[in-house]
């Protein structure tokens, strides 16, 4: 009991470190990276079986108790077919059980427009009809609310959350390919659009550092940023004398 005790207290100390790390995603089945996003595919029509199914797992989220997932969100591109079939979907796992978070309009998950980097918007809390599939859990229905499922799972134990795609066969070319990026666990955002093209998930290493002038100010930011800064008016490099002299007017 005592050794019980002494987990419990650990695994509560670690819940609460603030900032105790990013979490990090990893690509299974066909999923691979395309410039900042992820290319999640399900294809059967071609001969691989490897690109059957595509996913994401990930990984240090923070997330102890269903209850404590306060975050789950990620931009998606449907690319030319759309939603459907199950998929796009979160999977959250207790244990050998998932419950489905389905990406889309609700009740059918269907009809996504096609080529558009669309945002889920958090997950957590929407009520919309049917967005949570709650079917394998004991009591549980296809057709569940964000409130349904916490009062369902809210206490147990989250023991892995995916993103997948597996519904090539629900389309007229039997491949369906989601394009993600963005995707938001409890305040971590892991595969930023934004980041450096190949950039390893959940880290800032290998980005490419640029110093700009920004209000008398000299800064580093990371290459992808350096076109907002140009715009409103920072410019290339350390700041010179006379540009530090800009600093009192601002704010
Ligand atoms: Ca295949
Ligand atoms: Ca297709």
């Amino acid at each position: 009991m005592k050794r019980f005790m002494a987990l419990c207290g650990a695994l509560a100390a670690l819940a609460i470190v603030p900032g105790a790390g990013a979490a990090s995603g990893s690509l299974f089945g066909g999923a691979s990276m395309q410039g900042n996003q992820v290319s999640l595919v399900s294809n059967l029509a071609d001969t691989s079986t490897a690109n059957d199914f595509s996913g994401i797992s990930f990984t240090n989220t923070g997330v102890t108790t269903f209850s404590s997932l306060s975050e789950l969100a990620t931009k998606f591109n449907v690319t030319d077919d759309g939603c459907g079939g199950g998929s796009p979907r979160f999977q959250i796992n207790f244990g050998s059980k998932n419950v489905f978070v389905y990406l889309g309009p609700s009740p059918n998950f269907t009809g996504c427009t096609p080529n558009t980097l669309l945002d889920s918007g958090n997950l957590i809390g929407n009520n919309d009809a049917c967005r949570f599939d709650t079917s394998q859990i004991q009591a549980g229905t296809q057709c569940n609310t964000y409130a349904g499922t916490l009062a369902l799972v809210g206490s147990m134990s989250v023991t892995g959350i995916q993103l997948v795609v597996d519904s090539g066969w629900f389309f007229a070319d039997k491949e369906q390919t989601v394009n993600v990026c963005d995707i938001r666990i409890n305040g971590s955002t892991v595969f930023p659009c934004q980041g450096q093209p190949g950039q390893k998930p959940g880290k800032g290493k290998g980005r490419k550092k640029v110093k700009l002038c920004h209000h008398g100010h000299t800064i580093t930011v990371g290459e992808p940023a350096v076109k907002a800064h140009l715009k409103h008016g920072d410019t290339m490099g350390a700041c010179q004398k006379s540009q530090h002299a800009k600093k009192k007017g601002h704010k």
